[in-house]
């Protein structure tokens, strides 16, 4: 239903476009990079501050299910791996915003539309992470998911963007790895080790599932993304290429995907899969997911523990200027 209540974008046609348009989809076309000082739509340029920013948002609150982990790790070895993982999702979240900041808007302005809720960041991160097998599942679900979608972004048509992935992606990909040797030990650990896994599986499955965001006909701003090469794949053919590649990896582990309606089929060459349930994705996208109001909290607090951070950089920035402009 909530499909045919969805209006997806109108795309100009090369008809309708103005020259200097014209232009700059021949240049998307020929796969040419558009580089900030470039021209370019205005809507391009909101789309992408948009897409970036809410990647970049989710990087940054990505630290919260899994830095609940960090002092509670079974050894100091699976302690420093995850600390690291968490760190670099810092990393990730400076790359991002630093990219959208060419395109003309103040990281300062961004971090204001994420605390102040109008900004959204991926649905996946407002769910508990209860035990350790959630680290796991993150790791490998969550993580690889994000390298499904994030590896095309290489490609995609703003250099700065395209550019920030190329490390994110290698970083995801040892992110993805450590989340499924986590899996893999507590599934060939003790009968509890094992149910442990499954549980965080049968949590995780569906809410990964809905991180590729609505189906196609549903997607408004798809159309016009792909058209300019924002996004190079549409959110069903990313989600399928998921779901058909995780399936051996879960067999692999020796458990079950909770999907009574999974089933391989041999015309299409994908997997069948079951109905996901979208109300509840748009209801944590709305803000009522299990951890949404405690995410922005904690991102606001932080915000404010770290004021006096901030002030002494900038200071200390400014002290450095003031010093270089005597030399
Ligand atoms: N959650 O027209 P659509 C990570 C929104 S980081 C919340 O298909 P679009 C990781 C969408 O914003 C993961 N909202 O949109 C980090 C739009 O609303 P607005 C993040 C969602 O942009 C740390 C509306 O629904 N990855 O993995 O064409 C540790 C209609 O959707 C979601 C990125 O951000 C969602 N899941 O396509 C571990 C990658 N999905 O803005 C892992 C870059 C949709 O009109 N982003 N919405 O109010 C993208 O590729 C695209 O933005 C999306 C959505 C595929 C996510």
């Amino acid at each position: 239903m909530y499909a045919q209540m969805v209006k997806t974008q109108e795309v100009k046609s090369t008809t309708e476009m103005t020259p200097e348009e014209l232009d700059f989809q021949r240049r998307i076309d020929a796969d040419i990079k558009i580089e900030p000082k470039d021209w370019m739509p205005e809507e391009y340029r909101k789309t992408l501050i948009r897409q970036m920013s809410q990647h970049a948002h989710s990087e940054i609150v990505g630290m919260l299910p899994e830095g609940n982990w960090i002092t509670r790790a079974p050894t100091l070895k699976r302690k420093s791996i995850l600390l690291a993982k968490v760190q670099d999702e810092a990393g990730h979240g400076l790359y991002i915003y630093c990219a959208a900041e060419t395109l003309g808007v103040s990281r300062e302005e961004l971090l204001q539309q994420l605390l102040s809720g109008k900004a959204k960041y991926s649905s996946i991160f407002n769910y508990p992470t209860l035990t350790w097998a959630d680290m796991g599942a993150i790791g490998w679900l969550v993580d690889g998911a994000a390298i499904m979608n994030q590896v095309p972004l290489q490609r995609c048509s703003f250099g700065p963007y395209a550019r920030a992935m190329v490390r994110v992606c290698k970083e995801e990909s040892f992110h993805q790895r450590q989340g499924y040797e986590i899996m893999m030990v507590m599934a060939r650990g003790t009968p509890e080790q094992k149910a442990m896994a499954q549980d965080a599986l049968d949590r995780w499955w569906w809410p990964a599932v809905m991180m590729f965001g609505p189906p196609d006909a549903a997607s408004i701003h798809s159309t016009q993304s792909m058209q300019w090469r924002i996004k190079l794949n549409s959110n069903d053919e990313l989600r399928q290429k998921f779901i058909d590649e995780t399936v051996k990896q879960a067999e692999y582990l020796g458990l079950a995907i909770p999907d009574p309606d999974l089933k391989w089929n041999e015309e299409r060459g994908h997997y069948d899969f079951g109905a996901i349930d979208w109300d509840e994705f748009f209801e944590v996208v709305k803000g009522n997911g299990p951890c949404n109001r405690e995410r922005l909290r904690a991102r606001r607090d932080a915000f404010e523990k770290g004021a006096w951070v901030r002030d002494a950089a900038n200071a200390y920035a400014r002290k450095r200027r003031e010093s270089a402009s005597f030399s």
